[in-house]
């Protein structure tokens, strides 16, 4: 069960993000601010202690807090994005996590690995890295070189389209996984119960589990029925404006 989800509001400068899908066009930031109070609400109602850090304009793309650490019971371990323009958003992230964790159980991902950690899975004791654009391979070295010595595991899983692996992955617990594009045929997922995403809902895999309640991205019929048959509630959340710089609900926070 998580107990603490932190998250931080989306800056006006958002609207210079990165994006793949610059045809979708430019995110409307009053609207992007209402979908962050609604996603905060479905939070707090799951049960969990929300921080919420203040925008920052320097970072347009700073809302995405996933990208900064991978928090673990046992341990936080602060990312080195891959991303140039998001690199220095873990400097205000340490501050927070400082919070939570002593310094000892602080452990940091250094040039030249890079990693952010929409591309880290957690099951359990086990931990899906994804060898990405922006996660490389020294970073995925690092990364499970440190979750080992919290008696974690980790092992590698190489991306060939998406962002991050979490943008075709989400772990709902009881060994159920929700599957999209490139991560349906990988022989390494084929013992999960696995909930497929179908291509004209491929953005919908990115859901959150909190707490047995699912965050589902709103306008999603198909996966909404499917996690619904599996006996989950389901909240769902919009993140129209947040899908335009490739984001959605996992990106929004980190929950621990
Ligand atoms: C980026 O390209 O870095 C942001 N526009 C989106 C980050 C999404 N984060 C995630 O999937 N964990």
């Amino acid at each position: 069960m998580f107990k603490n989800v932190i998250v931080k509001r989306p800056s006006k400068s958002m609207v210079e993000g990165i994006t793949s899908q610059p045809k979708l066009g430019k995110p409307d930031y009053e609207l992007a601010l209402k979908q962050h109070d609604k996603y905060i609400e479905a939070l707090k109602a799951c049960n969990v202690n929300v921080t919420i850090l203040d925008a920052d304009e320097r970072f347009p793309d700073s809302c995405f807090v996933e990208d900064t650490a991978v928090i673990t019971k046992n341990c936080a371990i602060i990312s080195n994005p891959g991303a140039k323009s998001r690199n220095k958003e873990t400097e205000d992230m340490i501050e927070t996590i400082k919070q939570f964790f002593t310094e000892d159980k602080i452990e940091y991902i250094t040039a030249p690995g890079t990693l952010e950690g929409g591309d880290v899975m957690m099951v359990g004791n086990h931990f899906y890295v994804g060898e990405s654009a922006r996660t490389n391979k020294e970073g995925c070295r690092q990364f499970i070189e440190k979750l080992e010595k919290y008696g974690y595991t980790g092992s590698v899983v190489e991306l060939e389209q998406v962002l991050h692996l979490k943008t075709g992955l989400a772990y709902l617990e009881n060994n159920n996984l929700l599957v999209a594009g490139e991560f349906v045929d990988k022989d390494v997922f084929k013992d999960f119960n696995r909930i497929i995403i179908s291509e004209d809902e491929s953005y919908s895999a990115n859901c959150i589990w909190v707490n047995d309640t699912v965050l589902v991205p709103f306008g999603y019929e198909k996966a909404k029925k499917a996690i619904e048959e599996k006996g989950y509630r389901v909240i769902e959340a919009d993140t129209s404006e947040y899908r335009k710089l490739d984001g959605g609900l996992s990106c929004l926070s980190l929950r621990f």
